[in-house]
């Protein structure tokens, strides 16, 4: 498309959606000023690099073989940088400490800034923020299944310990960069079959988390999120870190409850979640995802759930309290695509729920008249948003519409390719 094309396509819809009292130009400003937090571990199906002969555990796990994931730090970067040249605004991305980029051969226990030093002075140079996350799994020590509520007091120590150090990480991130940094704990621990105690794990947990919070930490640096679960391969009849058991402990002890889409029963929303936790607590971490029948970490496409969080989001204010962070992981795709794909449509959705005649739609409901409620919501699913998509593409300077994929194919042809034919030699 010829960008004064896209120019008339958007003078056109911005009249219609001024009609509705909605400013485009504001929507944009606002829309780019939105970062989404991006999961380094699409790149290379959650391997990393400090522990690279244990395989995936902790009852998640990748599936497919496209060829091209990365090996090394430098090239998972590469990877970003390229997927992040198609996806307009500025963002973050987020790490798990097993993305270590070091010739030290720390364990998780003695982990240190500096052995992130790399990753810190690339998001210098690239305006990028950085989010970090403790790995309490693909671990000769989490391979029980337990971690942080290990009925073993050495083995919880361990835990104890990284996630205190991931914390240090996380506010040198923030410190350095100037942005805060989330850092999320998320820990596999469950049984497999129906547990006769389903209390002591949680006890355990809960004195656990109180040792690894109990060092301050500037909240203008670093903020802890705890992330529930419903389940896992392996962990079927319970999970230590269920939705209750974070929900009461970030409200009573002032953490962010992270919300994960493919975590709860699959016709149950994260959605529905939003407006009842944010009166509640002090702000909201998403790992957004796309559940297939199960926890299956689908890349994210712009579905009716995708539309559902953007709405509460922008309908109740909460984009100022919400980290969104994207958790999928498909290795049966080029990777970079799989990133450029989800970023741009979880921005595109939060878009089209900026464009949206919120206020009259809430008058509406007020009013009880339910018709124009049902009438309108409906017809404006078929409003431009595509052109008001495409002048923002076109104003950030990324591919309009699907003209990046070209782009991603020559990647994958001139550096994808190459790299996965020299690491079979
Ligand atoms: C697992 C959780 C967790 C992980 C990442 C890799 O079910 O969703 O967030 O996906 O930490
Ligand atoms: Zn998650």
């Amino acid at each position: 498309m010829l960008s004064n094309e896209i120019e008339k396509a958007y003078e056109l819809a911005r009249e219609q959606y001024a009609k509705h009292g909605i400013d485009t130009d504001q929507v944009l400003e606002q829309l780019d000023k939105i970062k989404i937090s991006v999961h380094c571990w699409q790149g290379d199906d959650v391997r990393g690099f400090l522990f690279q002969d244990q395989d995936l555990s902790g009852g998640i796990s990748v599936t497919g073989s496209h060829p091209g994931a990365a090996r090394t730090a430098g090239e998972l970067r590469q990877d970003l940088e390229q997927a992040f040249s198609m996806i307009p605004g500025r963002h973050k991305v987020n790490l798990h400490a097993i993305y270590a980029d070091t010739d030290e051969k720390p364990d998780l226990d003695e982990i240190m800034p500096h052995h992130y030093e790399p990753w810190v002075e690339w998001a210098k140079e690239q305006g990028l923020g950085l989010d970090f996350n403790p790995t309490c799994f693909s671990h000769e020590k989490s391979k029980e299944g337990f971690t942080l509520s290990h009925p073993d007091a050495s083995i919880r120590q361990f835990w104890i310990d990284h996630c205190k150090a991931s914390r240090r990480i996380g506010a040198y991130f923030g410190e350095q960069l100037g942005q805060t940094c989330v850092t999320n704990i998320w820990i596999p621990d469950g049984y497999k079959d129906t547990p006769v105690d389903r209390m002591a794990p949680r006890k355990r947990l809960m004195e656990s988390l109180n040792e690894v919070f109990a060092e301050p930490i500037d909240p203008a640096f670093n903020v802890d999120a705890v992330e529930s679960k419903l389940f896992g391969l392996g962990s079927e009849a319970y999970v230590v870190g269920s939705h209750e058991f974070y929900m009461g402990y970030a409200i009573k002890n002032q953490k962010l409850t992270c919300l994960d889409s493919g975590h709860f029963h699959p016709t149950e929303t994260i959605s529905g979640k939003l407006s009842s936790l944010a009166l509640f607590t002090s702000g909201l971490l998403l790992h957004v995802s796309r559940p297939m029948r199960w926890d299956s970490d689908h890349v994210v496409v712009m579905d009716d759930e995708l539309l559902e969080i953007a709405r509460e989001l922008v309908r109740h204010r909460l984009l100022d309290v919400t980290h969104i962070g994207l958790d999928f992981f498909d290795g049966s795709i080029n990777r970079v695509a799989a990133w450029v794909i989800g970023t741009r449509s979880t921005i595109k959705a939060l878009l089209r729920a900026m464009l949206e005649p919120v206020e009259t739609l809430k008058q509406a409901e007020l009013e009880g008249d339910y018709t124009t409620r049902l009438a309108l919501t409906e017809e404006f699913k078929s409003y431009p948003f595509g052109a008001v998509w495409d002048y923002y593409c076109l104003k950030t300077g990324v591919p309009v519409r699907e003209t990046w994929l070209e782009q991603a194919k020559d990647y994958e042809q001139n550096v994808l390719l190459p790299r996965w034919n020299s690491s079979l030699s």
